[in-house]
């Protein structure tokens, strides 16, 4: 046995092996190098003695690399043998040229070993008898969980069968997995009775773009450095994004790029110039404090507009730019349809605007001249327009969207090199699945709540964390779990066949509801669930995702999965397997038909039978982001075409290389079926009633959103004190006059309570919030935003997670906390 190097990090020796992994901890998808070797061993100091290739007996110059010891970690193999392994940036990706966000840099620390905290990790299968957790074999776990699919699909149809699933990419997600969930819920199962793992049904975040022919990731992250102006529309990518706004915005906005911009656009040579930037949100977010610091106040315009007032905002642009004539007329005339009904429809004066927006006239008129009006030479400004999930989880997502994307079509601010209108995004994307097999979208937490459906599979996801009326769709799976536990517990000695049954007629007959997950960890949900399977992620398996600008990478394998842990797409084919066995065995030839193809060995078999076979000119019809050319990319093709991968779709294999797309709509073919880019009417309307009595009611805004060193509900990061002693609860952010009159400290207690439920969390009293507004922390695993947000969705069932209005007071004091947390600003000021 090796001792564990403690006084200096363990440099990787040159024969150390080399992989490569696309950080999921964010949509950017930064490149990262993954060094594995021996832990006996350790390289040299020389250059040629490490497998860096870096001079160590030296200082090392500033930022030729970033390297902490929480990017190392020594891991075991199956056969006891250790090994050390460096998660280190890649300076050659041209995603984050070498920088490392406060959550990649954790990915090594995220490995799992015996003894430390990703100990927790599920290694089998685990079942709830009653009252205990036990681990199971998967043969045990697989007969109840395909017996009770079966009983309710013959009895009752697949309507009985719930899912709450991933459909993006990254851990909990990729290609590979996004294929095998979606084959197994969709052509295997055939149960419309889906939600996707972040809103209440199976719909996308962005009808109205699509409909207007205008996909959400259109341009490359190289454009954000080209563009003359910067709208950044309710997202903080500073937190949330890091690495693109680090690496791509910044450099615009101090005018590093300038010299690129005149090589691109020599036509425009003479106007070429450091961009502006404009920020779009009702709070003072960490992204507009550093870009005043590093672009300076006058090159800085944030709106910070009343929460939900997005589309006054949008249309009062729109009506004074074509005041103006600035807008592109050859444009509109060739290219798109619905301009002179927009302009009616959408017709907001400059007083209207600023009495909807809380902006003044001027500052408006502002951000028109500075986003639209025509540059030295008459040149047409390049706009490019990212949001994401203020306006997406906004006041009305689809007319925000609607609204939006007709100033940038007026404007001609999509299909320009420097220009585009994209969503920042969530998570890495990897989307392939057979069509929904539903005709309209269902809200399920609904469904749920009015105690429908029999069983529930929570597969990477946790609700009880993130979903909108949380609290009550909590308190009634508990109520509902419950009743199958009480059955579970008193049939004693059951044989699996058995059980089903036991469980089946608690779920029938007396309203329960029988619920399996497929997680990394025993999380918040062990609390509810009754059968666990233990998934894989990125380093565990080989996985494919592509990023904000469509750039796909493959994320290599380096280590086995703890236990029996496996990927999500072989699990979702041991059930389809289990299935099928089922039925072949009481010779149903045409059920068993159903489960078929599922004969995978590995995940690289799921990708080719997934995202390969839909990208086949003619394949059978599914929804791929790949497109139909996405066959031509191989496991050994992505493996060489390493951090950079290609940009999706991809055009041709040349020499061995993939050669992809950079920007979408530069030869103006809109994806609609006349291929034109549609205007949308966007009338603006207020807060929904629903979401207005809750105002009236209460005197708190309660936004909620991320923070930088929190990835999503902290799955990994609850068991890691960096985080968890920075955040023991989630924080809300309030004005320190609003904090005072209500006798709250920093670091106290608080409950955010209105109509639709209650929650704590520990307060952070912030300069830089307005009075009457608060931001929490969303999804934390102690504190659920969650819970006080209303049921309110859109006409697409997209919800409204930033609106809800609530009271706030003190409950009490952790002393400790006091002690032990900083209460300091969080904003660089
Ligand atoms: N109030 C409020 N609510 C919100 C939002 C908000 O802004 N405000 N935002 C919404 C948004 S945008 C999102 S994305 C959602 C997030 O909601 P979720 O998607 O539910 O949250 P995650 O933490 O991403 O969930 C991932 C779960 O999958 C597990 N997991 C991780 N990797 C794997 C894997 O490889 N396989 C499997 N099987 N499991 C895995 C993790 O342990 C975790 O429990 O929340 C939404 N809810
Ligand atoms: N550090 C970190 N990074 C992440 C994640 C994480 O958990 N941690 N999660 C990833 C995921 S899944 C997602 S979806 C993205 C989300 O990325 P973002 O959308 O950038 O993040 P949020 O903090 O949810 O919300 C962004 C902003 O919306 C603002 N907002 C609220 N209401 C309104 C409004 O009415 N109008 C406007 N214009 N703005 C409003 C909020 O004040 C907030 O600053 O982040 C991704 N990146
Ligand atoms: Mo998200």
């Amino acid at each position: 046995m090796s001792t564990q190097i403690k006084d200096r990090i363990a440099l990787p020796p040159v024969d150390a092996q080399k992989t490569n992994m696309t950080c999921h901890f964010c949509i950017v998808g930064c490149g990262y190098h993954v060094y594995k070797w021996d832990a006996n061993r350790e390289g040299g100091r020389a250059p040629d003695q490490n497998a860096l290739g870096i001079d160590f007996r030296q200082q090392v110059p500033p930022l030729q690399l970033t390297m902490t010891k929480a990017m190392t970690n020594t891991i075991t193999d199956k056969s006891g043998k250790r090994w050390n392994i460096m998660i280190v940036p890649d300076k050659e990706c041209v995603v984050n040229s070498g920088l490392s966000s406060t959550r990649g840099g954790k990915m090594a620390t995220y490995m799992y070993t015996h003894d430390s905290p990703t100990r927790e990790r599920l290694k089998s299968p685990r079942i709830f008898r009653g009252d205990q957790w036990l681990d199971t074999s998967w043969e045990n776990a697989l007969a109840i969980y395909a017996g009770l699919t079966k009983k309710i699909l013959d009895n009752d149809g697949p309507s009985g069968i719930f899912f709450d699933c991933f459909d993006h990419g990254g851990a909990g997600g990729g290609f590979e997995n996004t294929w095998g969930t979606g084959k197994l819920m969709f052509s295997a199962i055939q149960t419309p009775m889906v939600r996707i793992h972040n809103r209440p049904a199976y719909n996308s975040e962005c009808h109205a773009t699509r409909e207007m022919g205008i996909g959400e990731l259109n341009n490359s992250y190289e454009d954000a450095q080209l563009a003359d102006c910067i709208v950044c529309v309710g997202a903080n990518p500073y937190e949330t994004q890091s690495n693109y706004f680090l690496n791509h915005w910044l450099p615009n906005l101090t005018g590093a790029t300038v010299d690129k911009k005149k090589k691109w656009f020599p036509a425009e040579a003479a106007s070429a110039a450091a961009a502006k930037i404009i920020i779009v949100d009702p709070r003072r977010s960490a992204t507009v404090a550093i870009a005043e610091q590093v672009a300076g106040k006058e090159n800085v315009l944030h709106l910070a507009i009343e929460p939900g007032s997005d589309t006054a905002l949008f249309n009062t642009l729109f009506t004074y730019v074509v005041q103006q004539g600035w807008h592109d007329k050859d444009f509109i005339a060739k290219h798109t349809k619905g301009f002179e009904e927009a302009v009616k429809t959408n017709r907001m004066s400059l007083e209207e605007g600023a009495k909807a927006t809380g902006l003044t006239v001027a500052q408006i008129k502002q951000a028109a001249e500075w986003a639209y009006a025509p540059k030295a030479g008459g040149h047409r400004k390049r706009t490019f327009h990212p949001y994401e999930k203020g306006i997406i989880w906004g006041n009305d997502n689809y007319v925000i969207q609607s609204a939006l994307v007709s100033l940038v079509l007026a404007t001609h601010n999509v299909g320009r090199r420097g220009t585009g209108v994209c969503r920042m995004g969530g998570h890495q994307e990897g989307y392939v699945r057979p069509p929904y097999p539903g005709d309209r979208k269902i809200y399920i937490d609904q469904e749920v709540i009015a105690g429908r459906g029999l069983m529930y599979t929570l597969w990477g996801t946790n609700p009880f964390q993130t979903t909108v009326n949380a609290e009550q769709h909590r308190l009634t799976l508990r109520r509902r779990a419950a009743i199958v536990n009480e059955a579970i517990s008193r049939a004693k000695g059951a044989s699996p066949e058995q059980l089903v049954d036991v469980i089946y007629n608690a779920c029938k007959y007396q309203g329960g509801m029988f619920i399996a997950a497929m997680n990394l960890y025993p999380t918040v949900i062990s609390e509810e669930v009754h059968l666990m399977f233990p998934a894989a992620h990125p380093g565990e398996m080989n996985l494919t995702s592509m990023n904000g600008e469509r750039r796909l990478r493959l994320s290599e394998k380096f280590m086995d999965p703890p236990g029996t842990a496996k990927p999500d797409c072989l699990i979702a084919a041991d059930i389809a397997n289990t299935l099928k066995a089922m039925y072949l065995k009481e010779g149903n030839a045409a059920m068993a038909k159903r489960f078929e193809g599922f004969d995978w060995k590995t995940e690289e078999d799921a990708f080719n039978d997934g995202f390969r076979r839909a990208g086949r000119p003619g394949a059978p019809e599914m929804d791929s982001q790949g497109g139909n050319t996405g066959y031509l990319a191989t496991y050994d093709l992505l493996r060489k075409a390493g951090n950079n991968g290609v940009q999706l779709p991809i055009k041709e294999v040349k020499n061995g290389k993939l050669i992809g797309t950079e920007m979408l709509y530069a030869d103006y073919k809109f994806d609609t079926p006349d291929g034109k880019a549609h205007f949308k009417p966007a009338v603006y309307t207020g807060l929904p009633p629903m979401v207005a009595e809750q105002k009236a009611k209460h005197k708190f805004w309660i936004n909620s959103g991320r923070a930088n060193e929190v990835w999503q509900t902290a799955y990994h990061d609850q068991y890691n004190s960096f985080v968890r002693d920075r955040y023991p609860m989630a924080y809300i952010e309030m004005h320190p006059g609003d904090a005072q009159a209500l006798g709250i400290k920093p670091g106290d207690i608080v409950e955010v309570f209105n109509d639709f439920g209650s929650t704590y969390a520990m307060a952070y009293p912030m300069k830089s919030q307005k009075p009457g507004h608060t931001f929490m922390l969303f999804g934390y695993i102690k504190g659920v935003h969650g819970d006080v947000v209303t049921s309110w969705v859109d006409r697409n069932v997209v919800p409204y997670y930033k609106g809800t209005w609530a009271s706030i007071k003190r409950v009490g004091t952790v002393d400790d906390w006091k002690q032990t947390i900083s209460f300091k600003e969080r904003r660089y000021a």
